[in-house]
């Protein structure tokens, strides 16, 4: 058996969390395998909603298992709480024994916080704009080779692990002017306790299990998180987050073989946002930016920041496909664009006087100009279509336009958060 992947291939936010839901049933295992508490992952079933940080999004089914994959970033206070909303909505992982974490997944301490906003500070108006987790120095500390993993915490010293390491970011922080004693107990006394909470979880050889379950002829799923143009390497940087978030990720994250990969789901909305710094050829500062906004419900999952908004860019998408070997996509979001008379896709950048149809390397310091493809829109609401038959002609023309720009079919379609609004197609 084969890996199947589903990722992001815009800045996030396509809708990852919904569509693995969807697909969770046809699983016997689905495994996040990078990014931590920054992704936020909506899912929405029987007029309820959840939002996901670390936990896979095929919790809500008891018989899939869910792996918390070694190239994620944990912090336990986060994983708790996420666990106790689980529990109080009569879903109760630690009852169900339906997630585990692998030993080799990184810790995210109280002090990568605190180092996280210093650094965010310090850099004033061309901030990142992370979502303040600790994130990239919990990756720092993973590739320096300091960090703390999940299979420490069985250590007689992992305490005195802990202090070391504690006590290193306190130097920095002291080097960066960044005063950070106030809170710092108490942040540290929830640290202690929720990892003892979590070692209620199994905690496994992640890259064993997923290896054993394609052996067994069992069907596995890897969850992407944030998107692909925030990749470390590939992505828009420096304006990325600190991780792979392309499929190769995959790999490196679960401990699978690159030829073990099988089909690759690439999501995208019928749009385009941003969430932090950076640059967004295609945004919309104008109304129609606003108006996408208001209509998508475009404000942080996890932080509650207002997203940035636009057209979709065909270049972008492009590169997207290119790097993870897209298969199949899946569009979400087309219900948002109803009523939207006229809609428009970037075909091509002006860049230095060229033409291109790629992203430039500099994209963050010299600006790429969009060249828009103007389409018809639709007026009909959508959101209670479920069949291919029944969307607009002019939202049809608009799927096979993509299609034959992309060079890769749109396989499924979303039109609503909730569960049951996605149409399969043909
Ligand atoms: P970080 O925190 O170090 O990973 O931030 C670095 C950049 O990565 C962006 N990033 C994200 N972009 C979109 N969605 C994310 N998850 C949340 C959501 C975001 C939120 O689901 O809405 O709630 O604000 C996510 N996580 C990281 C981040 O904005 C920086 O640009
Ligand atoms: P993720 O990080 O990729 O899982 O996406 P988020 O959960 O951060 O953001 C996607 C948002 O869009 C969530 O609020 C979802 O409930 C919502 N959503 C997903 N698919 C659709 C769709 O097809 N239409 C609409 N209107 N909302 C959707
Ligand atoms: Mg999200």
């Amino acid at each position: 058996m084969q890996v199947d992947v589903l990722l992001g291939l815009q800045w996030g936010d396509e809708g990852k969390g919904k569509i693995v839901d969807v697909l969770s049933p046809q699983y016997d295992l689905i495994a996040r395998f990078q990014g931590g508490p920054n992704a936020g992952h909506t899912l929405e079933f029987d007029g309820k909603k959840f939002v996901l940080h670390t936990i896979p999004s095929g919790i809500f089914f008891e018989n899939t298992l869910n792996l918390i994959g070694n190239g994620v970033v944990i912090d336990p206070v986060i994983l708790r709480e996420e666990i106790r909303v689980l529990q109080q909505a009569g879903s109760d992982p630690l009852a169900s024994g339906n997630l585990v974490v692998s030993r080799k997944a990184h810790l995210i301490l109280p002090t990568h916080r605190l180092l996280d906003a210093a650094s965010e500070n310090k850099m004033g108006l061309n901030k990142i704009g992370s979502t303040l987790k600790g994130i990239g120095p919990t990756y720092m500390d993973k590739t320096g080779r300091n960090g703390l993993r999940v299979g420490d915490i069985a250590l007689p010293d992992f305490r005195e692990r802990y202090e070391k390491l504690r006590d290193k970011h306190k130097g920095l922080l002291d080097n960066s002017g960044y005063s950070y004693e106030e809170g710092l107990e108490e942040k540290e006394k929830q640290f202690f306790q929720a990892i003892e909470f979590i070692s209620q979880l199994k905690f496994v050889d992640g890259e064993h299990l997923v290896n054993s379950y394609l052996a067994d002829g069992k069907k596995v799923l890897a969850e992407g998180a944030q998107g692909t143009l925030l990749d470390i390497d590939f992505g828009s940087y420096p304006f990325v987050t600190s991780s792979n978030t392309t499929t190769a990720g995959a790999c490196t994250g679960l401990g699978v073989a690159p030829g073990r990969i099988g089909e690759v789901f690439g999501i995208f909305k019928a749009y385009c946002t941003r969430v932090g710094g950076g640059p967004f050829p295609t945004e919309l500062e104008n109304e129609t930016g606003e108006q996408l906004r208001a209509q998508g419900h475009e404000f942080g999952a996890t932080t509650g920041r207002p997203r940035r908004c636009g057209w979709i860019d065909l270049p972008a998408l492009k590169y997207a496909i290119m790097l993870n070997g897209v298969s199949q996509l899946v569009m979400t979001k087309a219900d948002v664009l109803s009523g939207f008379g006229r809609i428009y896709a970037c075909t091509h950048y002006q860049y230095d006087g060229e033409l291109i149809d790629y992203m430039p390397y500099d994209i963050c310091s010299r600006k790429a100009e969009p060249v828009w493809k103007e389409i018809d829109g639709w007026k009909e609401d959508i959101s209670g279509c479920r069949s291919e038959e029944e969307l607009p002609a002019s939202l049809a023309n608009y799927i096979s336009f993509l299609e034959k720009e992309l060079g890769v079919p749109v396989k499924y379609l979303s039109v609503g958060p909730d569960r049951t609004q996605t149409l399969q197609l043909t």
